[in-house]
């Protein structure tokens, strides 16, 4: 990732955000369907997705949905924070497939209806950017490991890789004289991660699918690493035996490594990971900075993947 810049957060007079917790204190009452029929009237919510709730989520003030789809990276769109949401326009997250292969017993082809029919969770998580800046994301999706169940994995499988599509037509930073990154991006993660119950494939947030910036129609999102194994636009999920290439990694070994689990005691090579900034808290702009937590608050639930390794030298 280019220099370190602190964010400039965006301003938090969003309605979007107040019509979503209100829509989400009505489910399961009575009032759900007339009145999510009022608030959602000129509002982006007349397809609302919603899920069953999880167990894997937090309780932590939720960030503004402005600065959710107004805030990103997705290089495929440019490099810098706003041009995903500017540059996205043109991209058609439908009709899509997501091609699962490899090592398995029964491959497969999900066509995008195939996943939003399966069993869907909120899931509402911490998310830490490497770049030192974070989010708490209201996302809509289901457990990988659904997936991987489907296509049996053989014993040969260790770990699982990840691809996003390739479409220079529609994504401009795909295209352009300045090639960021090499296409396609590319992620991965050992198979007991994979299978972890906190990592998703997310298909919406904030009650709606997925924003074309936010990765539609179909991303990665493992709640305890760095932002950027989060893979979005995925068009293939691979079972393999050897550690996959990452996208990252590749661009830069010594800044970013396979692992990339949210570490403090661990500095990235050119900053501090010890705190970090909640986007959208603090005012406009707000540079209070919070304590970074050892796998970003997930300790307890994934510490023990790790056990016995050297997580400095597995950065
Ligand atoms: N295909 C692709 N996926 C990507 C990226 C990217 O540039 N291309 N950026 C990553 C990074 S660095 C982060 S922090 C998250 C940001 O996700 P968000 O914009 O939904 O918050 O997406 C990740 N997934
Ligand atoms: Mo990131």
């Amino acid at each position: 990732m280019p220099a370190y810049r602190f964010p400039q957060p965006p301003a938090s007079d969003i309605t979007p955000q107040q019509v979503y917790l209100s829509r989400r204190s009505f489910i399961g009452g009575a009032a759900a369907a007339g009145m999510g029929l009022t608030l959602g009237a000129g509002e982006a919510f007349a397809s609302p997705l919603t899920g069953t709730q999880s167990a894997y989520t937090v309780n932590e003030p939720l960030t503004p949905l402005k600065a959710v789809t107004t805030y990103n990276n997705f290089y495929e769109f440019g490099v810098n924070k706003g041009d995903p949401a500017e540059n996205s326009g043109k991209f058609k997250p439908t009709p899509w497939t997501v091609k699962v292969d490899g090592m398995v017993g029964k491959p497969k082809e999900f066509a995008l209806e195939d996943l939003l029919k399966m069993q869907l969770e909120d899931r509402t998580y911490r998310m830490r950017c490497v770049e030192g800046w974070s989010m708490v994301i209201p996302w809509i999706g289901l457990p990988l490991s659904a997936i991987l169940d489907q296509v049996e994995p053989l014993g040969s499988a260790k770990y699982v890789s990840f691809e996003t599509v390739v479409r220079p037509e529609e994504m401009p930073g795909q295209s352009g004289f300045f090639q960021p990154l090499a296409w396609p991006y590319v992620e991965g993660l050992r198979l007991d991660e994979a299978r972890h119950p906190l990592t998703i494939l997310a298909l919406g947030l904030y009650g709606e699918t997925l924003p074309n910036q936010n990765g539609a129609p179909v991303r990665l999102v493992v709640p305890w690493k760095y932002g950027f194994k989060g893979i979005k636009s995925i068009v293939k999920i691979s079972l393999v035996e050897k550690q996959p290439e990452t996208t990252w990694k590749n661009s830069n070994a010594r800044e970013y490594g396979f692992y990339s689990n949210v570490n403090p005691a661990v500095d990235h090579p050119r900053w501090s990971q010890a705190t970090e900034q909640r986007i959208g808290e603090g005012g406009l702009f707000g540079t209070k900075r919070v304590p970074t937590l050892p796998f970003n608050g997930y300790a307890d639930q994934v510490a023990s993947l790790y056990s016995g390794m050297d997580l400095r030298a597995n950065y």
